[in-house]
């Protein structure tokens, strides 16, 4: 054994000299790592080794580039000197790979002559993600071994592939049972049998699918989905670089699209939230070794939208679920929404039909709470109401086990309140799941007063396992999400009633990159959620909707009106005119509200309130505050979240904004928060807080 550098150092096995490199936890290219396969390759081609495996020590191959080396200055050697050294080595360089090789660490597999892998390993050129593209020559190599159009849609979708695609696409040789056995094997067999040494480079026969019409048809595709971001286009022309011209002129070109999008806040935003939503699995004082519960089932109180989508996370993941309803029709109703939604899944591909009977086979509907008395956790998923929730905690108080985790779905109510009705306050904490449950990333973990740190990390854990993004947050009304949401609302009430149309609010909002604005949103949900016929006094121009028989998207007319086949939005003159009327009768002069405005006004109040939340500390860290918007409402993540994108615009700035509006328009949603100013006059950033 030979130590070549700190993380990379040279084995032999007979004739075959390795190349192992170790650099935890992912064997990121480190300079280190790139200095140790640029002379560890070298050494060994000097020796009289036969052929050199590269492989990794630990849980995966290379994934990818070491991001905490971007935006400093670049440090030698350069990972293409390392490429380099494999792809012109003399002898037969043969890459090992288990776990995950992704991005640069594809692209240097792709410099080896041939590649092995164990068949759990992934395969995938995931830089979209973080805003970038594959800038070691991997859009250049990827489409002259897979075809162009497989290759287009790995670096925009930026998700990985398993071994049987690799396999059959030509990404690898063989599939090997024990890596590094079955590696030396393979080099054994390569030399013995004095096969070429094919280097990707020189390969074009895989581009001819490359045609104009591939590049249309596959953007049009894509658009919707990529709607505001700067890398898919990138990574497309890029493919389009690897189908026209030269593999040099096409690496020369993959380097210049490369610098565009390194040097963009969209990617230094990207790889921001790449940490973000990392960090936010951090509990400072709830240690990753707390002893959590042991969870084999789960029992769900409640068969509406919310109950059947958070049931389906828990039976996608093979988890016993128990569904309980008032009514047996209540019941039967929820559990056929739960089978229509995976009917539909199934139907367009994304499970099998035995997948369906697998996971509705999972689920149990009962109308009797007893059937509670053995789970290890259960969620309450009922609507918004105090009373009826601590009733329903003191029921679970008498039928769940000792122990059990039990929680509440509540999207803005007191969980210390919903705890106090039990003899177990420390089991109850809030599992506030988002609309659709199963579908939408996040999770708001509510920690109540008197959660235990064995049910936090629990339920942290169980999150994290139905595939869900947690972010613990502290008891306030909305918690981090739906107080923010609030505070948005409120202004964007205010501007409808100053010549702004809801129309235009949207737009702005939309524009900006989020799925909807808030009135679209409204009539999503219904508008007469929480209206009530009988004490609706016309006093805001929701309760004038409802009272004239608007209720949104369910019947047709809203703050917009609705084609009845097609669910596409108008704009309803209708409407204007009674915002109008009902503005002027309240005493409201009427002028043009700017966009620019409009997207101050709404957002900015957001950022005020995220700054008292973190001040109060309701959320840990700024950046958990972004993790929760981009994930439960869609925030663009190229911006990187509320907090992000208040520090891109600068504090002060946002500061001076926010004091100019709350003198003219006064409200406590306008008062400044004392951080946001500490932050802005320190010259701090309010993503980088912590509590
Ligand atoms: C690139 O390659 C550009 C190239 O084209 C070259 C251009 C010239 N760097 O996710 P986990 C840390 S761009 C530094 O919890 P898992 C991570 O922060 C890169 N650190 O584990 C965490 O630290 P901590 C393209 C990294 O098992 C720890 O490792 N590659 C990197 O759930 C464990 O991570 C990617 O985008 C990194 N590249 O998942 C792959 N990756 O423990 C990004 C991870 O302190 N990585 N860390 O919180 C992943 O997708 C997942 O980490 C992976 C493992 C699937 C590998």
């Amino acid at each position: 054994m030979t130590a070549i550098t700190e993380s990379v150092r040279l084995e032999r096995e007979g004739d075959i000299a390795l190349v192992i490199i170790d650099n935890p936890p992912v064997n990121a290219l480190s300079h280190h790592v790139r200095q140790g396969i640029l002379d560890g390759v070298t050494q060994a081609a000097q020796s009289d080794a036969t052929a050199i495996v590269v492989i990794c020590d630990g849980r995966t191959f290379i994934a990818g580039a070491d991001i905490t080396e971007f935006g400093g200055a670049p440090k030698p050697p350069s990972l293409q000197a390392a490429q380099d050294a494999m792809e012109n080595c003399s002898k037969p360089v043969v890459a090992a790979i288990h776990g995950t090789a992704l991005g640069g660490g594809l692209e240097v597999a792709l410099c080896a002559h041939f590649r092995v892998a164990v068949e759990s390993a992934k395969f995938g050129l995931p830089e979209v993600k973080l805003g970038l593209l594959p800038g070691a020559g991997g859009t250049q190599r990827l489409p002259r071994v897979t075809g162009v159009a497989h290759a287009l849609q790995m670096v925009t979708s930026g998700d990985p592939i398993g071994t049987s695609e690799a396999l059959e696409c030509g990404l690898i040789d063989e599939v090997v049972d024990d890596l590094r056995a079955g590696a030396v094997a393979f080099a054994q067999k390569v030399v013995a049998e004095g096969r070429a040494l094919a280097r990707i480079r020189d390969r074009s026969e895989k581009l001819a699918d490359g045609t104009p019409e591939l590049f249309a048809d596959f953007r049009k595709g894509i658009a919707r989905k990529t709607r505001g971001f700067l890398a898919p286009e990138n990574n497309i022309k890029c493919i389009e670089a690897a189908a026209t011209l030269e593999f040099d002129a096409g690496v020369a070109r993959e380097r210049e699209l490369f610098g565009e999008v390194m040097a963009s806040t969209q990617s230094a935003a990207q790889r921001y939230y790449f940490f973000a939503e990392r960090a936010a699995a951090k509990i400072p004082d709830v240690p990753s070794d707390t002893p959590q519960l042991d969870i084999g089932s789960c029992g769900i109180l409640g068969a509406g939208t919310m109950g059947g989508g958070i049931a389906m996370n828990f039976a996608n993941v093979g988890i016993p679920v128990t569904i309980v309803e008032r009514n047996s029709e209540a019941l039967d109703r929820g559990l056929a929404v739960v089978r229509s939604n995976y009917e539909r899944t199934a139907s367009r591909g994304g499970i099998t039909q035995e997948q369906v009977e697998e996971r509705m086979g999972l689920i149990t509907g009962s109308t009797d709470q007893s059937a509670f008395a053995d789970v290890d956790m259960v969620i309450e998923a009922i609507f918004e109401d105090m009373d009826l929730k601590k009733e329903v905690f003191a029921g679970l108080d008498e039928i769940c086990k000792p122990g059990a985790l039990l929680a509440s779905n509540t999207s803005a109510l007191d969980v210390n309140e919903i705890a106090s009705a039990t003899s177990r306050p420390e089991s109850v904490i809030g599992m506030h799941f988002f609309s659709p449950a199963n579908v939408m990333k996040l999770l708001e973990v509510v920690r109540g007063d008197a959660s235990s740190d064995t049910i936090v990390a629990t339920a942290m854990a169980m999150g994290r396992r139905v595939n869900k993004i947690p972010v613990l947050v502290g008891v306030c009304r909305g918690f981090v999400g739906n107080r923010m949401l609030f505070a948005r609302r409120l202004e964007a009430d205010a501007i409808i009633l100053e010549g702004a149309t809801p129309a235009q609010v949207d737009k702005v909002i939309y524009d900006y990159g989020m799925p909807m604005g808030p009135y679209a949103m409204s009539d999503l949900a219904g508008l007469d959620i929480g209206w009530k016929a009988d004490t609706s006094t016309s006093s805001t121009v929701r309760e004038i909707l409802c009272e004239s028989g608007r209720r949104g998207q369910k019947n047709g007319r809203g703050y917009y009106t609705y084609d009845p086949e097609t669910r596409a939005s108008t704009p309803d003159p209708e409407v204007e005119q009674m915002i109008r009327d009902f503005s002027v009768a309240q005493g409201h002069e009427q002028r043009d509200v700017t966009d620019q405005e409009v997207l101050e006004r709404c957002l900015y109040p957001m950022i005020n309130e995220g700054a008292k939340i973190l001040e109060e500390g309701i959320a840990i860290r700024g950046s958990d505050i972004d993790v929760v918007w981009i994930n439960g409402y869609g925030w663009p993540v190229y911006t990187g979240g509320p907090m992000f994108w208040a520090d891109t615009i600068g504090l002060p700035e946002v500061v001076a904004k926010i004091e100019d509006y709350h003198a003219k328009l006064g409200g406590e949603h306008w008062e400044l928060s004392p951080l946001l100013k500490r932050l802005a006059d320190e010259g701090k950033r309010i993503s980088e807080y912590s509590n």
